[in-house]
């Protein structure tokens, strides 16, 4: 199956260019909703310093890593120092202050992996999620967005690999698809592989930010603006790496053997991790492998039945840009 194509991508894939880069375009959110996230985050640490003075409220996922199209909802850390905290307790607490200051729909979900305060400011209109002492989610937003600064065309590449993967109904990790997170350290790997390569690898470069997160050292070259022609030769266009991108999960990934790890810059085997057979729930079926926290495979919430229905839809993807006249309607078209 992974041999069945070695073609050539299409010769009209240029013209290509200009639908995608419209599509990307029109997802870009408007300044008018950062400085709504702001005003948010403002009412927030106001009322949650009444409670906690050492608080801070740290913004993470897709509202600061760059890769959120417009109307997302905003991801909100509390980080609190006092390390014996009990986390149901606080949502608890939070959930009540929220309510008494007629924040709405209000929800403490304490039973959740990860618990979290959901709510609704009826001012700014926007919707939020707020969880407690998630600095790995903190540290690992920063990197993404460091990445992203590097490059304009990773950005690019994830807004329509996201918008893909929204209209598809592969976005769902409870339904055994991959996350947000899963698809752009996908992107990132693959144009660290470019040849040139478009990205680097900053984790392998000089330690220029460090921090230790739960025992984990998270250590990486942050100064991104001294890379701005890192990728300067190569010049792929939109299309072209959307086209590649799509035929690599198809047909050229080796799901048996490899795991991709934006760490390294590399594919790494699936036999040096020991993620070759299913241990509990994880059965490593599309490996890739967390930045940080390097035991943890983003692939592993995909079963034997989400595996198959990913796969199709890889394929039909790679199907559509190599033969479709209109790709751009194709692709994104509602499951
Ligand atoms: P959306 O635009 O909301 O779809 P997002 O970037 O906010 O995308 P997620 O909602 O999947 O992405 O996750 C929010 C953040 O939580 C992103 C990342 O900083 C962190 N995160 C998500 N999944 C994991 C994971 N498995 N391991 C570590 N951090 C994760
Ligand atoms: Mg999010």
């Amino acid at each position: 199956r992974m041999m069945k194509r070695q073609i050539q991508c299409r010769s009209d894939l240029g013209r290509l260019n200009a639908p995608f880069l419209a599509i990307y375009e029109s997802l870009i959110p408007a300044e008018e909703e950062k400085a709504k996230q702001k005003q948010l985050l403002t009412l927030l640490e106001r009322l949650v310093c009444t409670e906690w003075p050492k608080a801070r409220l740290y913004l993470y996922g897709s509202c600061a890593n760059s890769f959120g199209v417009s109307k997302s909802d905003i991801d909100v850390c509390l980080a609190i120092e006092d390390m014996d905290v009990n986390k149901s307790e606080i949502i608890l607490r939070l959930a009540d202050i929220f309510q008494s200051d007629n924040l709405q729909n209000v929800q403490a979900l304490t039973r959740a992996r990860v618990p979290i305060v959901k709510l609704m400011d009826p001012v700014t209109g926007l919707s939020c999620d707020i969880c407690i002492n998630n600095i790995l989610a903190v540290v690992n937003t920063k990197l993404l967005r460091d990445y992203a600064l590097i490059d304009a065309r990773l950005r690019q590449l994830a807004f329509i690999v996201k918008h893909w993967a929204k209209s598809r109904g592969v976005n769902e990790t409870y339904q055994g698809t991959l996350s947000s997170y899963a698809y752009v350290i996908m992107c990132i790997h693959f144009l660290q592989q470019r040849r040139p390569a478009i990205l680097p690898c900053l984790q392998e470069m000089e330690t220029t930010f460090s921090a230790t997160v739960e025992g984990v050292e998270c250590a990486f070259f942050d100064q991104v603006e001294k890379l701005r022609d890192f990728g300067s030769c190569n010049n792929e266009t939109m299309s072209q790496l959307v086209w590649a991108f799509f035929n690599y999960w198809a047909y050229h990934h080796d799901y048996a053997n490899s795991v991709i790890s934006i760490r390294t810059r590399n594919i790494i085997s699936k036999q040096g991790k020991d993620w070759t057979r299913r241990i509990g729930n994880d059965r490593h079926l599309i490996c890739i492998e967390d930045p940080f926290q390097v035991s943890h495979d983003l692939g592993r919430v995909v079963d034997k039945y989400s595996i198959k229905v990913l796969r199709e839809e890889f394929e039909r993807a790679a199907d559509i840009m190599q033969y479709d006249p209109n790709p751009c309607g194709k692709l994104f078209e509602p499951y």
